[in-house]
């Protein structure tokens, strides 16, 4: 008779393995856990242990926790006055190009403390949390000068340490180019010092860049993906947001883990992502703020099996979305993807966006303990609530430890 630490019982899971039978449903399931991993799980009559702790899940589903695999959370200010200049009819890149848009947040950032910057992020990163996130990437990209990406990379890795959610974080100083340099100098500064600087301290886990007309050019971006290559980063792209660049095969011929937007898309980018294994980061959030038209090419992307994720792109600008469950909604009703897809997409295939898929998304013994019980008759519930959120959510579980619940316990 095995001994776990403490097992899950009168629950169904959804192990979210891609491709497994039956989307991977156990009816009347158990999960065990032992040393902050999953120990076993499967039909509870076949349970093989037992253990002090039983936690009855009241007929709930279990699934893997959340991971948002793309968000800009750490920042100052908010860009309300673009929301409603868009709405009176100014475009988005126009409000970029008069100096407005990301150098806008990046005044703010660069003015506020590193102590002000977890404050603001923290708060953003519990409303993940409630909504059964254990696992956020958080970019840079707001500083462009070195003190200030390495403080915004410095507060993410705080954010990880100071409770339980795992942060992964992202160097993402190729997002736009500060006023006070020209392009060329800024390059150098990235690639260079910058990077040195992130390295050295292990700020980052990957790097990522905005590959696109109103940002970095891709041969900019290659210089950026080289200096990677060169410190053994993994590499990212924001590609293809609002024009094809070229940015997803680019992105592949450097193994990205991820080309994030893809709305432009072509065959050929479609093909080489499925070549390299790199996933496609759907962010239907800013499509939906922006009231962009041209969707993502999700046929082609299963056509060629290209993975799919979702995540919020939380940030000031395009993406004000602060609830992985709507925008799991959103890449139903706006992009079409199943509720099964989007699911995929918020556990496995965005583990894969950050390089973890050996250790967490799924349910399956030897990974990460992180999971969510949640009060729903089937998985698409999820998907299907617009703004319930929390009042879903039964149990949250962190390294096979039940999580206290989000709000003042935790300020
Ligand atoms: N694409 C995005 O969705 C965010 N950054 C990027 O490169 C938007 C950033 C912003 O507008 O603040
Ligand atoms: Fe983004």
């Amino acid at each position: 008779m095995e001994r776990f630490d403490r097992i899950w019982v009168n629950v169904q899971l959804a192990t979210m393995v891609p491709g497994a039978p039956d989307r991977g449903e156990i009816r009347d399931g158990a999960l065990a856990v032992r040393d902050g991993r999953i120990a076993w799980l499967g039909p509870r009559a076949q349970l093989p242990g037992e253990a002090v702790e039983i936690h009855d899940g009241a007929g709930g589903w279990i699934l893997p926790g959340l991971i948002d695999c793309h968000t800009h959370l750490v920042f100052a200010g908010e860009r309300c006055g673009e929301f409603e200049e868009r709405l009176e009819g100014v475009p988005y890149a126009e409000i970029a190009r008069r100096g407005g848009g990301i150098r806008r947040t990046v005044d703010g950032t660069r003015a506020a403390s590193e102590e002000e910057l977890h404050r603001l992020a923290r708060a953003r990163l519990h409303r993940l949390v409630d909504e059964g996130v254990t696992t956020v990437e958080i970019k840079s990209g707001y500083g462009l000068d070195i003190e200030t990406e390495l403080r915004m990379l410095r507060v993410a890795r705080a954010l990880g340490r100071d409770r339980d959610v795992s942060v992964a974080t992202s160097f993402l100083g190729a997002h736009a180019f500060p006023a006070e340099l020209d392009r060329a100098a800024y390059v150098d500064l990235v690639c260079g010092p910058m990077l040195d600087l992130v390295a050295e301290e292990g700020l980052a886990d990957a790097v990522d860049a905005f590959c696109e007309t109103i940002a970095f050019s891709p041969e900019e971006t290659e210089r950026v993906f080289q200096a990677a290559k060169a410190k053994g980063l993994p590499v990212k792209l924001h590609a293809d947001q609002i024009s094809d660049s070229g940015g997803a095969a680019l992105a592949a011929r450097y193994g990205a883990l991820s080309c994030d937007h893809v709305e432009y898309t072509s065959e050929a980018g479609v093909r080489a992502m499925a070549a390299a294994g790199t996933v496609a980061v759907l962010l239907p959030g800013a499509f939906y703020l922006l009231r962009e038209r041209q969707r993502p090419p999700v046929e082609l992307l299963r056509r060629f099996a290209v993975p799919m994720a979702v995540a919020t792109d939380a940030n000031p600008g395009s993406s004000p979305l602060l609830s992985p469950l709507l925008a799991m909604n959103l890449a139903c009703v706006l992009f079409g993807l199943t509720p099964y897809e989007a699911l995929l997409g918020m556990t496995a295939h965005a583990a894969r966006a950050l390089g973890l898929a050996a250790d967490r998304g799924t349910l399956e013994v030897g990974k990460r303990a992180d999971f969510c019980l949640w009060r729903i008759s089937r998985p698409a519930e999820l998907c299907y609530w617009m703004g319930f959120g929390s009042g879903l959510l039964a149990e949250r579980v962190v390294a096979g430890r039940p999580s206290a619940p989000a709000g003042p316990a935790l300020a």
